[in-house]
């Protein structure tokens, strides 16, 4: 305990990579800047212990980190909670099966051998959200519960390691770790013009800027997609 406490603490003082038994091999997490509040992607989560677990994800006023907005609504009684769930490396595989998602996004290989210390986010998995910001509760399988936060480890750059796009998914767990529904994180709007995440070119002028009809498109190429989502709002209301 008092070695972990010290590791964060040095971490903490010296900003530097600090590599210790509760920390990525790689070091801690940074920060993440420049991400959009204009760039957003959802994923679903639907299965048969499900009825419909739901997340945005979208860049903040500042850039920094992103805003993360979830919604769980009848979560099986068969399966016993809290609910732990994450961002998982890869995307569903065929039948909804979520073990194929693989392991949670770690891109600074720290493991899961040691539990996540909320006090320490940085030092956490970067996919470890439940970890991080809070198990959803019973009430998920009793009612519907949401959750909001702004997590500063996940990314919206695709060149950054912690980018939730690019084939990433969500994974909600019940209280033995089984994988009880799972979802696609999927981009549905898109910000061409933003200047935090596309660096502006040396051209003096833009006419029209491509904001809308990009996603349409986006959104147009999973047309699958955006039905889950208008089928879940609608069940929602
Ligand atoms: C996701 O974002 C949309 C659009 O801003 C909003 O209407 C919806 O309520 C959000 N969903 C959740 C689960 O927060
Ligand atoms: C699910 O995916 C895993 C990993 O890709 C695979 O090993 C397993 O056979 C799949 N299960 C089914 C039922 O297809
Ligand atoms: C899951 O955990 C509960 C509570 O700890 C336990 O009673 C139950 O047997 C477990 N179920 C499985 C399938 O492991
Ligand atoms: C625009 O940028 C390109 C690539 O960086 C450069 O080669 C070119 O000279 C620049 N043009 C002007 C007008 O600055
Ligand atoms: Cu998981």
């Amino acid at each position: 305990m008092h070695f972990f406490k010290s590791a964060a603490a040095v971490a903490l003082l010296t900003g530097a990579c600090v590599v210790s038994a509760d920390t990525g091999e790689k070091g801690d997490a940074p920060v993440t800047t420049g991400n959009s509040d204009r760039v957003v992607y959802e994923a679903i989560v639907q299965s048969d212990n499900v009825k419909s677990a739901r997340f945005n994800f979208t860049g903040t006023e500042d850039g920094v980190g992103i805003l993360i907005q979830a919604c769980f609504t009848g979560i099986s009684s068969s399966q016993p909670g809290p609910y732990p769930y994450h961002v998982h490396d890869f995307v569903v595989g065929p039948n909804e099966n979520c073990t194929a998602t693989g392991a949670h996004l770690d891109p600074y290989l720290r493991g899961e051998v040691t539990a996540c210390d909320a006090e320490a986010p940085e030092t956490c998995q970067v996919g470890d959200l439940s970890g991080k910001h809070g198990k959803a509760p019973l009430e998920a399988s009793t009612g519907t519960w949401c959750t909001s936060y702004v997590d500063k480890y996940l990314s919206l750059d695709s060149e950054d390691v912690a980018f939730i796009g690019n084939s990433r998914s969500i994974v909600v767990h019940n209280v033995n770790k089984t994988r009880i529904g799972c979802g696609n994180i999927l981009l549905v709007s898109e910000d061409f013009a933003s200047p935090k995440s596309y660096p502006s070119s040396n051209a003096t002028t833009t006419s029209d800027p491509p904001i809308a009809t990009g996603g349409a498109t986006r959104v147009g190429a999973s047309g699958i997609a955006l039905g889950a989502i208008l089928g879940v709002g609608a069940m929602l209301l």
